[in-house]
């Protein structure tokens, strides 16, 4: 099947890198601005300048995040030109900052690409997606996994019907980095990381693909949520109230259920993503910890689909950035994610490419999660 591999419009016809049209800031420097600004770089882009909380920690990052200039705050980036003008602003701070941040950068005319969750409330997240489309710019969220070839084969599959009529979906989200009480995040804070934190974190990104790849959207749900540490602190313990483990038990649209269970305190679970869908021909499974294979289930046959340029869809094929046999992952993600909004803001459409409405959906979800776990009964999910 001939394919046309993403890297070869990334990486011109000549196999050099193209001229850097994507001139891009990063805001943040914690461990999610290095994976944007490395993405920025691949893409053929530069980091232009960075911004963080303070211009001491931009100047202290600037190296490791192959910077060319550190900022001293977000108005002095948005107010630069010539050499140091910024087309793209990655958002990469503490949640509680990305309603300001985004605002101000669409004010400043720039397109923007903005971590999950997209704001600690839904109308927060609502007015900054309308505040960039009445921009007219490129606002992008990193539900990265999307960007896994065989979550596009899963979706081209259940778009050809080959898992058929849905009616069960399931799986789990489960982390172990805040185990421990000792473990410390400003995640864990609501004041900075929002009202829901395991949800928001890494519920969002399974909501997320399940809607991606079933094509169903969840209309109802019932949540319960536990604060397994309800003491934490490195040095100090201090009260938590964001949950550490959130189930999540849901309706789509369609008629189909399903339930998810998500948790940062899974023990020996490190960043384990699984997504199943059953349908009346047959079901798919998908394991970002095995990101390079997808099960197939067949009453009559099941089979593990590898990523084989025979396998593939052509669909899928563009997301494949290495040849079968080289396992690609997590940063090849975000690597795809940031070519295509290039892409999209050189005006093409890239098929999948998460936005805003992707975002503000999530916030929607999150809103619900945590209605729905406060007062104890299922909710529906504003549309
Ligand atoms: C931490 O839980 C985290 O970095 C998330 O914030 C990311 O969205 C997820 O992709 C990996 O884990």
């Amino acid at each position: 099947m001939a394919v046309t591999p993403i890297t070869d419009r990334e990486f011109g016809t000549d196999g050099g890198p193209p001229t850097p049209s994507y001139r891009a800031a990063i805001v943040g420097t914690g461990f999610m601005g290095r994976v944007h600004a490395r993405a920025v770089q691949v893409a053929g882009g530069r980091v232009v300048g960075v911004v963080g909380s303070s211009a001491e920690r931009a100047s202290s990052a600037l190296a490791d995040l192959g910077g060319e200039r550190a900022f001293a705050d977000l108005d002095e980036m948005l107010a630069a030109d010539g050499d140091d003008d910024v087309d793209v602003v990655h958002v990469c701070t503490p949640n509680h900052l990305h309603e300001p941040v985004v605002l101000a950068a669409l004010a400043a005319g720039k397109h923007v690409v903005c971590e999950k969750p997209l704001a600690t409330s839904a109308s927060a997240a609502e007015a900054m997606t309308a505040a960039a489309a009445e921009a007219g710019r490129v606002a992008a969220v990193p539900f990265v996994y999307r960007f896994h070839p065989m979550v596009r084969e899963a979706r081209e599959r259940v778009r050809a019907g080959e898992v058929g009529t849905i009616f069960v979906a399931h799986g789990s989200y489960l982390q172990d980095w805040l185990l421990h009480p000792t473990d410390d995040n400003w995640r864990v804070d609501p004041q900075l990381g929002g009202p829901t934190r395991a949800f928001g974190d890494i519920g969002s990104h399974w909501c997320d693909l399940l809607e991606f790849v079933s094509g169903e959207h969840i209309t109802r749900l019932s949540a319960q949520t536990s604060t397994v540490n309800k003491l934490r602190g490195a040095e100090t313990l201090r009260s938590v109230t964001t949950e550490d483990v959130v189930v999540v038990q849901f309706t789509t649209a369609s008629g189909a259920i399903g339930s998810v269970v998500v948790s940062q305190v899974s023990a020996g679970r490190k960043n384990r993503l699984l997504l199943e869908v059953s349908g009346s021909r047959g079901s798919l499974s998908f394991d970002q910890e095995n990101p390079e294979q997808l099960w197939w289930g067949g009453r009559e046959r099941s089979s593990q689909l590898v990523r084989d340029p025979e396998t593939l869809s052509t669909p899928a094929a563009r997301y494949a950035r290495v040849p079968a046999g080289h396992p690609q992952g997590y940063q090849d993600c975000f690597d795809a994610f940031v070519a295509d909004t290039q892409a999209a803001i050189d005006g093409e459409v890239p098929d999948g490419l998460p936005t805003f409405d992707d975002g503000l959906r999530a916030a929607r979800l999150a809103e619900a999660v945590v209605r729905s776990a406060r007062e104890g009964h299922w909710v529906e999910v504003e549309s």
